[in-house]
């Protein structure tokens, strides 16, 4: 991988000397979904696949930049003094994004290179594409530039250059797990305070078993404004009855269950129940697996996915047949929707000798449902965004 990385980039440039190459992750979520943004608890962690970056220095403060993903675009090149969101830029504009992020946060930036990055995570699958290339920014600024930053600062400015940058109201999970994963650890988050804690993750002879439906997102967007839109429209309204939050995700249940009648819309009760059900989930899976109890970790799993078809409604036909199958399938100690969902990604656990028939039997039964073929990936935890070394 990494020689053939190499080769493509004296290619792409023209260049014969030294490079020093990047990587940075792809993640997954295994509980605790569209609680970030509600102030609650994620537990994802970091995959050994993800963004590869071959970077080197130039002698002014221009940037260049190339991805193997979409060749068709070109080399696309800009200076450090005008970043301008160009949609013709497609991928591009991430990197921009950080770039003008860190500056804007008064850190200079101005140390122009070339760069090649080539992702091996699906886009677009809920996987995190996206965060895992603006951290893999983030670590080649801090290393070129030589800046005093942690990489919880690197993690929330990549978090504003996708908000503010980019446009995308996400939450904070995607490059907390990306920047700070762990081998062989998942993160529990609480993402209203930043506290975290690494769980490793020994799944006694179970892998985790991530399958993408290959159903495109479409409109996946939109809805997630919506439903983040009737959170916090449950917010109000139980502020308004005497309840003094900030986000569903500091309610207990039982503090939940006491005060749920305020809220009269039907849908935003719905909402509100998968997101304060889904934090005690979360707590109380992680806690599972401290003690080993892999089975209960799993039937979490089962119940979260349920929730988010029912009362979250961000599931669909393609999620839904995914999972159902995988259900049935023997070896599966869990199998939930990953991600915002609407399409995208499953995450199931599975025994490790009945991987290869789950592959075939969930695969087949898929494509008999919905016309579509799933891909599989038999996951593993890896390290966080970090620079590989010199080559
Ligand atoms: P995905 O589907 O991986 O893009 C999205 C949000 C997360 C989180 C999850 C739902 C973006 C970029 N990320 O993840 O912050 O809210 O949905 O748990 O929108
Ligand atoms: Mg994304």
């Amino acid at each position: 991988m990494i020689e053939k990385l190499v080769a493509e980039f004296k290619k792409v440039y023209n260049y014969n000397g030294n490079v020093d190459i990047f990587f940075s992750p792809g993640r997954v979520n295994l509980i605790g979904e569209h609680t970030d943004y509600n102030g609650g608890f994620v537990f994802p962690c970091a995959l050994d696949f993800g963004t590869y970056g071959v970077a080197v220095k130039r002698n002014d403060n221009k940037f260049r930049m190339y991805s193997m993903n979409f060749e068709n675009i070109g080399i696309k090149e800009f200076d450090c003094n005008n970043i301008v969101y160009d949609k013709n830029d497609n991928w591009v504009n991430y990197p921009k994004g950080v770039i003008k992020t860190f500056q804007d946060a008064g850190f200079n930036v101005n140390q122009g290179f070339d760069l090649l990055v080539l992702g091996t995570i699906p886009n677009g699958a809920g996987l995190s594409s996206s965060a895992s290339l603006e951290l893999l920014i983030s670590v080649i600024l801090k290393d070129f530039n030589n800046l005093d930053i942690d990489m919880i600062n690197m993690v929330k400015l990549s978090q504003i250059a996708e908000n503010k940058f980019i446009g995308v109201n996400c939450g904070i999970m995607d490059q907390f797990a990306i920047g700070m994963g762990k081998k062989d650890h998942a993160i529990l988050l609480d993402c209203n305070s930043l506290n975290y804690k690494y769980a490793p993750v020994s799944l006694k002879g179970a892998s985790i078993v991530i399958a993408n439906t290959n159903k495109k997102r479409g409109l996946a967007d939109s809805k997630y404004n919506e439903r983040r839109a009737s959170c916090e429209a449950a917010v109000k309204v139980l502020n308004e009855n005497g309840v003094n939050i900030k986000y569903l995700g500091e309610l207990s249940l039982e503090e939940f269950d006491k005060v749920k009648h305020f809220i009269k819309d039907e849908e935003q009760l719905k909402r509100a129940t998968h997101a304060v059900t889904e934090n005690q989930r979360t707590l109380e899976a992680v806690q599972k697996l401290n003690t080993g109890d892999v089975k209960a970790f799993g039937k979490l799993m089962n119940k979260s996915h349920i929730s988010l078809r029912d009362d979250y409604e961000v599931t669909g036909f393609e999620l839904d047949s995914l999972v159902e199958a995988a259900w049935k399938a023997p070896g599966v100690i869990g199998s939930r929707m990953t991600g915002a969902g609407f399409g995208g990604c499953t995450v199931s656990i599975v025994e490790d000798d009945k991987i290869d028939n789950f592959i075939e039997i969930v695969g087949k039964e898929y494509r008999d449902k919905t016309g579509l073929t799933a891909d599989f990936y038999v996951a593993k935890i890896g390290d966080g965004s970090r620079k590989l070394g010199e080559f």
